[in-house]
């Protein structure tokens, strides 16, 4: 047997085999880089540091979404629930985050659903551990049951061991992470999952002056870009590249068309990078593309509940109508 490696040595050695991010993730990333138009999907943003990152953006003064969904909650919150009174309910949270906007729904309900739980589903083992911690420490009657899975799957296994139906939350305008056709694929199975009297909560990012929505998506203090960035950090760190950080640049687009804003990394000089053993080059001023975030015109967020399978019973929106919170139930088939 060779002697050991000292340590500072073994510390120099990223080799593939080494990697521990998730086969899904390499696949996601040398078939996103392969592309003529290379991208990243969104999803792979949240490891711990993205999603810290990502805590620091929704306190940013720029980032409105967090703080109108926390207006529209703060208001609305008792009519959102109100078909609910009276009843078991359990609410199912699809991206937690800390709970700050679930509480304001939990509220309510304590005070007039005999029997209520919360359900968060998330992959995250450490996210879901903390916000149920939270959760239970402030309702006392509060059903907890953590859900540690992708969402469909977590939603199946939910169902019929809670009390009451469901009340399952897609929150924070998430769903503009995908495109029309894929959410409308999401929705279906979202409502494949569940039963009649089930409820979904969906929060829509509406379309609004472009300047406003420029200043969501990067600040003069660079927490959205760190948060873009950390995408190629992670990948250096659990697939063995060797992006350079500082030779990429966070940049925000208006896509009038879709309409959605768009992230992207753009290299600022001709380079290669190395992947897991494979090499891929830059032209200076090319791109990775990294998010859409949709924004939605006013008959969106109905004619999605439609497609979809659902019957809308409400909107919820702020007084500036910048956003909204569509309340949806499963009729019977
Ligand atoms: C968590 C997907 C809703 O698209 O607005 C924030 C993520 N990206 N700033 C969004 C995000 C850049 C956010 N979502």
């Amino acid at each position: 047997m060779p002697p050991p490696l000292p340590a500072r040595k073994l510390a120099e050695l990223p080799r593939p085999e080494e990697a521990q991010g998730s086969p899904r993730f390499l696949r996601d990333v040398l078939q996103g880089l392969d592309r003529p138009r290379k991208a990243v999907p969104s999803l792979w943003f949240y490891d711990a540091r993205g999603s810290r990152i990502f805590q620091r953006i929704m306190a940013l003064d720029g980032y409105y979404p967090t703080r109108i969904e926390h207006e529209i909650l703060a208001r609305h919150g008792s009519d959102i629930v109100a078909p609910f009174f009276g009843r078991g309910c359990t609410v199912v949270d699809l991206g937690a985050g800390d709970g700050t906007k679930t509480r304001l729904l939990l509220e309510p309900l304590s005070l007039r659903s005999p029997r209520f739980g919360y359900a968060p589903i998330d992959i995250s083992g450490a996210a879901l551990a903390d916000v149920s911690a939270r959760m239970a420490s402030e309702f006392p009657r509060l059903r907890v049951t953590p859900v540690e899975a992708e969402y469909f799957e977590g939603l199946r296994a939910l169902q019929g061991r809670q009390p009451g139906s469901l009340l399952v939350l897609f929150l924070g305008s998430n769903i503009g992470n995908l495109e029309r056709a894929e959410a409308i694929a999401f929705l279906r199975s979202l409502r494949a999952a569940l039963r009649p009297g089930d409820h979904v909560l969906v929060g829509f990012d509406l379309l609004k002056e472009v300047e406003v929505l420029r200043g969501a998506y990067d600040d003069p203090e660079g927490v959205t870009a760190a948060f873009n960035l950390n995408l190629l950090g992670r990948m250096n760190r659990e697939l063995g590249a060797d992006f350079d950080l500082e030779a990429f640049g966070h940049r925000a687009t208006f896509d009038p068309v879709r309409p959605a804003m768009e992230s992207w990394l753009v290299s600022r000089r001709r380079q290669r990078v190395r992947v897991a053993g494979r090499t891929f080059g830059f032209e200076a001023g090319e791109a990775i593309h990294t998010e859409i975030s949709c924004k939605y015109r006013e008959g969106d967020p109905s004619a999605l509940a439609a497609l979809a399978g659902f019957s809308e019973i409400g909107q919820f929106r702020d007084r500036r109508g910048w956003f909204v919170d569509a309340l949806w139930r499963v009729n019977p088939k």
